[in-house]
């Protein structure tokens, strides 16, 4: 940037990973609580009188800087806030973790800037007003010619489905159990996928999503229908590209994607309709032989200590009785992977942040008389960490510290924001009175149970299992 930052408080994420390179020559410090890091800029400032950046990701982390920028704004302070966003075309789709950023810090900022990732680094900040929220538009993906189109009527989907042999389904998830949606639909016997948060996991045709990569890499199907909210699954990233044609059954009329025909039906709707079961009719099965399965079980025993495996144990440990709470990020990636049972799985979803997910756990335990199992990453349970003094009776809490966000490692970013520690959570969780145990025995009888994968097992099974 053309005016040098006093400092930069860069909070990890993968959608404001690339602007790293821009920082280069600013004193960088690496965060991953949004809240805390604004406010520490905020102090900066304070003492020093000249701009401080805080650089955040998509989605909720914009939204937890706005009470040090509302702070900054009453007090005048030089704040600069730079938020990674996703491309135009994605704004108002609900494309994963894609927010409207501009109206969040209207109340906290006197200059906003929306801008060209290209473009940050001639941005001057001289004669600019302070608070500042700079809005950087980060494309990532290539321009494609499929057009997105808003429906009504059934028949569209019977046109839609007219032209393909080989569609994939998708069921992501909604707000209620879309189960009995896909108990039905598995009486088709036509190929589907569905996501652990739909609640029909177990009885997912294709069962890994290794094998869904596969068979979609190698060209297997000729169309994508998923019914459900946006899903989780990389498949969808993978599909903004625009290699296949989508059709969205989604009943907040949102396709998720910049493309496709969409029309507001949830689950529920179909299950209901004729015309959806006599439509599919049309489409001959195709069988899925899926050995991934196989090879998934070999590693777990080869790697007992790696954090999937450790993810198929609680798999096992967990009563289908029970409600299970997911974290972000490798969390609900890996317990999809190595599920196989009935389970009710919650997450938050919507827009996919990391922070209050202990809280959000907590308030669901409150409403149930179930046990409520939940397990998150390390940086996603230090984020809440105040959250821990007010666990009530039925909620446990299992902490997979792998030791720093390694989501950024699978996708192969940047190994600095990984933020990569020793901590653990033993003393903490003492400290406030809670029982504790890094001991998979001791799974229901602790309140917090901390497991600690082994780095190299996990890199040697994702390794293997990635090959
Ligand atoms: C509020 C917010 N800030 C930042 C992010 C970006 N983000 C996604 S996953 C992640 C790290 C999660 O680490 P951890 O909880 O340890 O889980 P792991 O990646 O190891 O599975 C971060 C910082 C986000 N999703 N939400």
């Amino acid at each position: 940037m053309k005016t040098a930052l006093n400092k930069i408080f860069f909070c990890t994420g993968a959608r404001n990973h690339d602007l790293l390179k821009v920082f280069d020559q600013h004193d960088v410090k690496f965060e991953y609580d949004e809240r805390m890091a604004s406010f520490k800029a905020l102090g900066l400032s304070k003492i020093t009188q000249r701009p401080v950046g805080i650089c955040t990701t998509s989605g909720t982390a914009v939204a937890e800087c706005v009470p040090a920028m509302l702070e900054a704004y009453y007090s005048e302070l030089p704040l600069v806030l730079i938020s990674g966003d996703r491309p135009k075309k994605l704004h108002g789709t609900g494309s994963p973790q894609t927010i409207e950023h501009e109206s969040l810090t209207r109340s906290c900022r006197r200059t906003y800037l929306e801008i060209d990732s290209s473009e940050l680094s001639q941005i001057n900040l001289s004669g600019l007003e302070f608070p500042v929220h700079i809005n950087v538009l980060v494309d990532d993906t290539v321009p494609h010619k499929m057009e997105l189109t808003f429906h009504e009527e059934m028949e569209s989907f019977k046109q839609f489905i007219a032209k393909f042999k080989k569609p994939l389904f998708i069921f992501s998830h909604e707000n209620k159990s879309m189960r009995p949606f896909i108990e039905k639909f598995a009486q088709t016997k036509l190929s589907f996928y569905a996501e652990t948060l739909s609640l029909g996991r177990d009885l997912s045709s294709i069962k890994t999503e290794k094998k869904l990569i596969e068979l979609f890499q190698a060209g297997f199907f000729d169309a994508v229908i998923r019914v459900g909210q946006t899903p989780l699954t990389k498949i969808w990233r993978l599909l903004e590209k625009g290699p296949l044609p989508v059709f969205h059954f989604d009943s907040r009329n949102l396709p998720g994607l910049s493309f496709g025909e969409v029309l507001p039906l949830s689950s529920e709707e179909l299950s209901k309709s004729p015309e959806f079961w006599n439509i599919l009719k049309g489409l001959l099965p195709y069988p899925v032989a899926d050995e991934t399965i196989w090879l998934l079980d070999e590693l777990i025993h080869k790697y007992p200590e790696a954090e999937i495996s450790f993810s198929k144990k609680l798999n096992e440990l967990i009563s289908e009785e029970d409600i299970i709470f997911l974290g972000n990020s490798l969390v609900i990636r890996f317990f999809e992977l190595t599920q196989t049972k009935n389970f009710v799985v919650h997450g938050n979803r919507g827009v996919n942040g990391i922070d209050g997910q202990l809280a959000s756990a907590i308030g669901l335990a409150m409403g149930t008389d179930k046990q409520v199992h939940c397990i998150l990453g390390d940086v996603t349970t230090f984020y809440d960490l105040s959250s821990m003094r007010d666990m009530p009776e039925n909620l446990n809490l299992i902490i997979i510290n792998n030791k720093g966000g390694r989501i950024f490692d699978m996708l192969k970013l940047d190994k600095r924001i990984v933020m990569e520690h020793n901590n653990d959570f033993e003393d903490i969780t003492k400290g406030l009175r809670l029982s504790y145990s890094r001991d998979l025995a001791d799974f229901n009888k602790v309140k917090v149970l901390e497991l600690n994968p082994s780095r190299v097992q996990s890199e040697a099974f994702l390794r293997e299992w990635q090959a």
